[in-house]
């Protein structure tokens, strides 16, 4: 059976939300975060030589990283709800969101991360400001500059559509959905981008993300504390 190697808190919840929408049988094994590093435990480098989490093994294949694992789930189990047809703008729109998600907004959330953390990073309070002056800079200039830029296209981008290739969902809105909530405790005021956060409450809203949640566990996005 179709095996989810799911790390807690962690990306690998929008498979089991893919595989549910999907309805696919599978499996899950859980691994859990190392509490000081939150890195991945060494079990999971039996796995795959990166170590990292998703990844799944089905018909004696191993797959990691998520775009490679929703492109194979959706070619070997949809009937085509959650794939844009061939030759259509919203297909054209579900590559790019596909991609877009891992290669250009979670950089900027993992560098927003490492900068929150070094801000409340125990460390001798002489270091403290030259410490704090660095993040500031990164913070008001790269980072700053290139996560409104990011937020603000993918606000715009959802325009008048529940979903960011239409009005169905597509599998590359379960893409997004972990860089989209990553924001929302990294990057994002509460009062900012209403249509990103109805995108979350939608996909709250359905019962296949609930059911993932449920046998995934609860899944708090790491930078929310
Ligand atoms: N781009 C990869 C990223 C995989 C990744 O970094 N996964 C994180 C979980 S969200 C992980 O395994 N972290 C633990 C570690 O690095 O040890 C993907 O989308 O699959």
């Amino acid at each position: 059976m179709l095996k989810v190697h799911h790390l807690e808190n962690s990306r690998s919840q929008r498979i089991l939300w893919l595989l549910e929408e999907l309805g696919v049988d599978y499996e899950i094994k859980c691994y859990q975060r190392d509490s000081e590093t939150m890195l991945a435990p060494p079990e999971l480098l039996e796995i795959h030589p990166l170590g990292k989490s998703p990844v799944i093994t089905d018909e004696g294949t191993t797959i990691a990283e998520s775009g490679a694992i929703i492109e194979y789930l959706v070619d070997n189990y949809d009937d085509g709800r959650l794939l844009p047809g061939e030759g259509t703008q919203e297909r054209l729109a579900y590559t790019y969101w596909l991609h877009y998600a891992e290669g250009t907004f979670m950089p900027l959330m993992i560098l927003s991360l490492v900068m929150n953390r070094i801000e409340t990073a125990p460390m001798p309070f002489f270091i403290k400001p030259i410490a704090k002056g660095i993040v500031a800079k990164v913070k008001g200039g790269y980072l700053g500059q290139n996560t409104r830029r990011n937020l603000d296209f993918m606000e715009m981008s959802l325009g008048q559509s529940d979903w960011f290739c239409g009005d169905q969902l597509t599998a590359a809105d379960i893409q997004m959905s972990y860089a989209v909530e990553a924001a929302t405790v990294r990057s994002m005021q509460p009062d900012e981008y209403p249509k990103l956060r109805a995108f979350l409450e939608r996909m709250k809203a359905r019962p296949a993300y609930q059911a993932a949640l449920e046998k995934g566990g609860p899944n708090k996005m790491i930078g929310s504390d």
